[in-house]
């Protein structure tokens, strides 16, 4: 892809002397689900899938991005002067959300740019591909702009910040986090509640990561996702009236149960009880995980998409039907719905002997019962973010 992405820039750009190369990963939760807008734990991996960015700065004040990624692709271009969201730009609100919160914290760029990007995340999966393109923008300004006090957690939190407030989902900081900060063949054990974390070897004995692709995204998933957040917002402010935690992920499971009457809806008590409980089996999964006890985190997994299914209710049939038929296949350890939810992607943990079956079970049962072509990846935990040294190939 390379050579394409450097005659493509010539052909776009006049030449591609200068451009430098640049690659965010997407990623997968392993388990932690929809806990880290509540002060809880995740457990994410980059993946070695993710956006490449071919990238120069400009004599004059104009932003140029384009993507290889579109069937009908062509120059978006906007002037350093109006960073203002607009649907006409499309994908490119994720890039200029990053230039716009760079420009919030006082780090305004002194001329424009040419981006180029292609990215092998399949979009609308659940595996961020946002948050690559956020986090790959942050690093390409910092490196071409030469803000070398930004760390990669700033990065992170710049990411989140454009998309909350420039693309108006109001996500938590894991994925930006997962994808800034990654490291191969390492789960990120994150506290949200300060950002702590610790890098957890992945130790999956003779096992692997299977990322089943649904195919399906159901509509209105930020707006339902904003929704869960103000649930949650909701909860802990009835509770906050008989405790003094800040977030739900200060409480265990026993106070919360004795707590929850307070919670007066009986859906935002479904919805509190899931950040609760996800939490604490995500801090039990990654003690399993660390001590080798595979089958565990696998139950734990299990349990995590149950609750995200009917406590937390952001899964969908198409998504269940392919859990369900997973725990059906001998050898499958652990599988559940990752990421935000209403579609996507499942994970799950699959003996290594068991992952063809797996493949041949799903694929055709899913098909038959709901019409659609589940796509499989078994995945290599990667690196976070990185610029990409002159020579690099991919
Ligand atoms: C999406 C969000 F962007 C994350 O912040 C996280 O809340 C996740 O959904 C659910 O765990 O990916």
């Amino acid at each position: 892809m390379r050579e394409q992405l450097e005659s493509t820039f010539k052909e776009l750009f006049g030449s591609a002397d200068g451009a430098e190369f640049f690659f965010a990963p997407g990623r997968v939760n392993l388990i932690g689900e929809h806990t880290d807008y509540n002060g809880g734990h995740v457990f994410p991996c980059a993946l070695t899938l993710g956006t490449y960015g071919m990238a120069r700065k400009r004599a004059d004040n104009k932003l140029h991005f384009y993507s290889l990624n579109l069937t009908k692709p062509g120059v978006i271009e906007v002037p350093l002067d109006h960073l203002d969201y607009s649907d006409n730009y499309n994908w490119a609100n994720y890039p200029l959300g990053v230039v716009w919160a760079f420009a919030q914290r006082g780090k305004t760029l002194d001329t424009g740019m040419d981006l180029l990007i292609w990215g092998n995340i399949p979009s609308g999966s659940g595996l961020s591909s946002s948050a690559s393109l956020e986090v790959l923008t942050g690093l390409i300004l910092k490196d071409l702009y030469h803000f070398p006090d930004l760390t990669m957690i700033d990065l992170a939190l710049i990411g989140q910040y454009s998309e909350n407030n420039f693309n108006g989902m109001n996500c938590g900081i894991m994925d930006q986090f997962a994808v800034a900060m990654g490291r191969k063949d390492h789960a990120i054990f994150l506290d949200t509640s300060d950002l702590s974390y610790e890098y957890a070897p992945i130790q999956l004995a003779d096992s692997r990561i299977v990322i089943t692709n649904s195919k399906v995204k159901h509509s209105l998933v930020d707006s339902k996702y904003n929704e869960r957040r103000e649930e949650c917002a909701t909860a802990l402010s009835q509770l906050q009236t008989v405790t003094g935690i800040r977030s739900l992920g200060e409480l265990d499971i026993d106070t919360f149960l004795q707590l929850q009457d307070v919670i007066d809806h009986p859906v935002v008590r479904k919805r509190a009880r899931h950040a609760v409980c996800e939490n604490q089996r995500t801090i039990q999964a990654a003690a399993a995980l660390k001590a080798g006890n595979v089958n565990r985190f696998g139950e734990l997994m299990n349990q995590s998409h149950l609750s995200l299914r009917d406590d937390y209710e952001v899964s969908c049939d198409e998504i269940d039907i392919l859990v369900d038929l997973a725990w059906t296949v001998p050898g499958v350890i652990g599988s559940r719905i990752t990421g935000g939810g209403f579609g996507g992607c499942t994970v799950s943990i699959v003996h290594n002997d068991a992952v063809d079956t797996f493949i041949e079970t799903l694929g055709p049962q899913y098909q038959e019962r709901t019409g659609y072509k589940a796509d499989f990846y078994t995945v290599d935990i990667g690196d976070g973010a990185k610029k990409l040294d002159a020579a690099a190939a991919f």
